[in-house]
């Protein structure tokens, strides 16, 4: 596989066993932070949204090399195209972006709502975005721009009051003989501590000093960097900037917070400090061939997601070589600000859910507030919270007092019966006193009802988490129920209701040839239903590019009554030794109307 070139060059450095960058080690993203949490990122949990800028000579190529198109993550072009050093270099030689606009850029992020701005100062291309006496290959001595744009950019910052911070990547440097990662024109290991001593090091010393006070060094693939060499990479930072964040993806278990999988957004609350990054089509860079733009309304439910599970959400954009802001982004990113204004007190600062999974949306919260984000309207407004225990004194939707009662298990707001204008429409509950509320799971009649993997008690059997990519780069993520070991073995899930109410199961699964027609069986209650599974064309590798190509389908596998209000219990396994392959990613339970 071709990774395995990366993998071989990084082994040579480290002496150890070649680190898998499939997504299956945690040489590619970091293991996560291993020390304890720590008080310099108390202001993480007042800003909860970020930008995330890719921008170098990537830019200047938007994913297209002598005519070719390469889709996925444009910023990887070089090493896709196997493109020479020498003829990189030309790159910076035309690259001027002479609409950039460090101040409009800023404003851009501020109408969003966002606090902070994190952009690459030198990606694994190795082209430096700032002024730097330790490499000539940087904006101003290499390209006709002649700017310190990154300089630029820190004063807007500092101007209008936004955290600024930048993207370092210290372990790959392609154009470095020395450093990780350039295989097809290096193809002998060169000497990582001097590339670290003379290209690195002073680099982030440069990022580090000129530049006023910075939030974040935003580390990237941390490969075999080794603990001492992560470790010095982080004092030199907290020495030079003693209120500045390093993120996990330093490597060897260091940093001040965690930084999840590249898109990862996960899906149950999470301890401690950290961010999820995203980006608004499925490129970091700019890409002339991605219009798949995520919608505002898209955007903030990823945003509601991630800051209702406790984390921050940094979202990625990507300028042009000419230092243009795609207008599709910048739609985006003033739609998404009017709805984050309306919302300030609901986002930035805000608390994690106090709830299980809520069937119709998210919760977040402040003080004695509940903000209940409601992705999906329900039928007649009668908005159901399930498991709050405390009193309620006030309902708001819109701006205007709605009626809100105790019901057995939980709290019923009584809304309008259409959904109100605006992005995502947000209850407020005022409550009496701290959120008092059950984490158990509740299904409600009225909604879809995920039943979240993480929340399943396993018999002989493993929660595993799936990642790939289906253009290059480009990573999706599932926690899935796998590792069956036959008739035994099974997940199962215990919930409330609340009402009568009847569902069709849907079953979200992957399955290859081995797997296919192996029978399972799901009860609920007590009463078994048994089902096919049919192969989903899943494969462990793929021609274009390294990795598998898990292959997900949603099969309905039957429909269910739940008769009675109170406990219910639903079981999934094989009926026999087939199947064990098999990857369960969801089931869901969608009313039946
Ligand atoms: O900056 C963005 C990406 O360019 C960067 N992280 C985000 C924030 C990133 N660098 N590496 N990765 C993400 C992981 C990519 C790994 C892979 Fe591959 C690329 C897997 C398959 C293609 C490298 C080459 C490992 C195997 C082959």
């Amino acid at each position: 596989m071709r990774y395995l070139l990366v993998a071989v060059a990084l082994a040579a450095v480290a002496q150890q066993p070649p680190p898998k960058l499939d997504g299956t080690s945690d040489k590619m993203w970091g293991e996560g932070v291993k020390s304890a949490a720590t008080t310099r990122g108390a202001w993480m949990k007042d800003s909860r949204f970020a930008m995330f800028i890719h921008w170098g000579l990537f830019s200047e190529l938007g994913g297209a090399w002598k005519g070719k198109t390469y889709y996925g993550i444009s910023e990887w072009i070089m090493r896709r195209a196997g493109i020479p050093v020498s003829e990189y270099e030309g790159v910076a030689a035309q690259f001027n972006p002479s609409q950039f606009n460090a101040r409009e850029w800023v404003r851009a992020a501020k109408a969003a709502g966002m606090r902070d701005i994190t952009i690459t100062a030198k990606h694994h291309e190795g082209f430096a975005m700032f002024a730097s006496a330790a490499s000539r290959y940087n904006i101003v001595d290499a390209t006709p721009f002649h700017r310190d744009a990154l300089k630029e950019l820190a004063e807007a910052c500092k101007a209008e009051g936004l955290r600024f911070g930048f993207y370092y990547s210290q372990t790959q440097d392609w154009h470095e003989r020395d450093a990780v990662g350039n295989t097809w024109e290096f193809k002998t290991p060169g000497d990582f501590p001097r590339y670290l001593h003379e290209k690195a090091i002073p680099q982030i010393k440069e990022l580090t000093s000129n530049y006023g006070p910075i939030a974040t060094i935003w580390f990237d693939t941390p490969g075999p960097i080794t603990l001492p060499q992560s470790r010095d990479l982080v004092e030199m930072v907290h020495k030079a900037q003693p209120r500045a964040l390093v993120n996990s993806r330093i490597g060897n278990g260091l940093g001040d917070y965690d930084t999840l999988g590249d898109m990862e957004i996960p899906r149950l609350p999470r301890a401690g400090l950290w961010e999820s990054v995203d980006t608004h089509n499925d490129s970091w860079g700019y890409a002339t061939n991605d219009t798949n733009f995520k919608s505002a309304r898209e955007i903030a439910e990823r945003l509601v997601r991630v800051v209702s599970k406790g984390g921050v959400y940094m979202l990625n954009i990507g300028p042009d070589g000419k230092g243009r802001i795609p207008d599709a982004s910048l739609r985006m990113l003033s739609e998404v600000g009017q709805w984050v204004k309306q919302h300030e007190q609901a986002i930035h600062g805000s608390g994690a859910t106090p709830f299980g999974p809520l069937p119709w949306g998210e919760c977040t919260t402040r003080g004695n507030t509940l903000f209940l984000h409601v992705f999906d309207w329900p039928r007649g407004g009668r908005l159901i919270v399930p498991g709050l225990q405390s009193k309620v004194l006030r309902a708001r939707s819109g701006g205007v007092n709605v009626p809100v009662k105790a019901i057995p298990g939980g709290v019923m707001v009584q809304l309008a019966a259409a959904q109100p204008a605006g992005l995502i429409p947000v209850v407020e509950l005022e409550l009496a006193g701290e959120a008092k509320a059950t984490r158990d799971l509740t299904v409600l009649a009225a909604h879809k009802n995920r039943l979240d993997t993480g929340l399943a008690k396993l018999t002989s059997c493993q929660l595993k988490q799936v990642r790939w990519m289906e253009k290059f780069g480009e990573w999706k993520h599932e926690d899935c129920l796998s590792g069956w070991a036959g008739g035994g073995s099974s997940a199962a899930w215990e919930f409330k209701t609340l009402e009568p109410a009847a569902f069709r199961v849907d079953l979200e699964y992957t399955a290859s040839a081995a797997d296919d027609y192996s029978e399972w069986q799901m009860s609920v209650d007590g009463k078994r239903i048994t089902f096919p599974v049919i192969d989903t064309g899943e494969r462990d590798k793929r021609a274009a590019f390294a990795g598998a190509l898990p292959r997900f389908r949603t099969v309905s596998v039957g429909t269910i009554a739940l008769s009675a209000s109170g406990l219910h219990k639903i079981v999934i396994g094989p009926t026999g030794s087939a199947g064990k392959g098999v990857r369960i990613a969801s089931m869901t339970l969608v009313p039946l109307r």
